[in-house]
């Protein structure tokens, strides 16, 4: 059998959630799934603690420094807009992105700590304006777990944000994202991961082929 070559753009396969959904198993899953397949195809994790800006947030969630949050907000932000024209590049080149959060993290984790309405406009739109420019994903896969049953999993309250009343408050957020967001599908994280797996894998090949058939314009 030949082998298939990059043809059309790639697709933007994005997972959020919160802390200990299982993200980071199910990008592995799906990368080896589609690496089988020969589909071209390259996992990004943000924030990405490799990048100078990401050894600060590093430090900044395991309580090593102290920084404000809006300035952590920026470094999140940076950190993205970093590999901004190499995911571009990619995506253009063919190259299928499998992404563990994003922008969507980044509003719903600063936004859960800003109070409304704040009297310094520091809002959801002030949240959304540092990931300007960034492409915007063609499907998103929320893995939905609650906070009670994340904490219950290993080495919960390892990092800053590993709270169970912080992280209700993030859900918050994401489900106000999710209500604007028209390609945002939920999954229930409690599965088995096999199951969650096979679910990733059939919306995976969806977008692939959308992007492939250029059904699905490039934002
Ligand atoms: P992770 O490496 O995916 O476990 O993420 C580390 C933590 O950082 C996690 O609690 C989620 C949080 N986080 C991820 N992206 C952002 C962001 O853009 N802004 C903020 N404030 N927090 C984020
Ligand atoms: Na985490
Ligand atoms: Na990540």
């Amino acid at each position: 059998e030949s082998v298939p070559v990059a043809e059309g753009r790639g697709a933007f396969i994005l997972f959020e959630g919160l802390d200990r959904c299982g993200k980071s198993t199910q990008c592995q899953c799906l990368l080896e799934h589609l690496t089988a397949q020969q589909v071209p195809v390259q996992k990004l994790s943000f924030p990405d603690r490799q990048q100078e800006t990401g050894k600060l947030i590093a430090d900044f969630l395991q309580r090593k420094i102290q920084l404000d949050p809006l300035a952590v907000h920026l470094l999140f932000a940076a950190n993205r807009q970093n590999v901004r024209q190499q995911m571009v590049d990619s995506l253009a080149a063919g190259v299928t992105l499998i992404v563990d959060r994003y922008a969507y993290s980044g509003v719903a984790f600063t936004a859960a700590q800003l109070e409304a309405p704040h009297p310094r406009g520091l809002d959801l739109d002030w949240c959304k304006t540092p990931d300007t420019g960034l492409p915007a994903p063609d499907v998103v896969i929320f893995l939905r777990l609650s906070p009670q049953d994340a904490a219950a999993r290993g080495q919960y309250g390892a990092e800053a944000y590993e709270k169970i009343d912080f992280q209700e408050k993030v859900q918050e957020q994401f489900d106000k994202l999710r209500d604007t967001s028209p390609n945002w599908v939920e999954l229930d994280a409690l599965l088995e991961q096999d199951s969650i797996a096979q679910q990733v894998s059939t919306i995976a090949a969806e977008a692939i082929q959308d992007c492939r058939q250029g059904k699905r314009p490039m934002q």
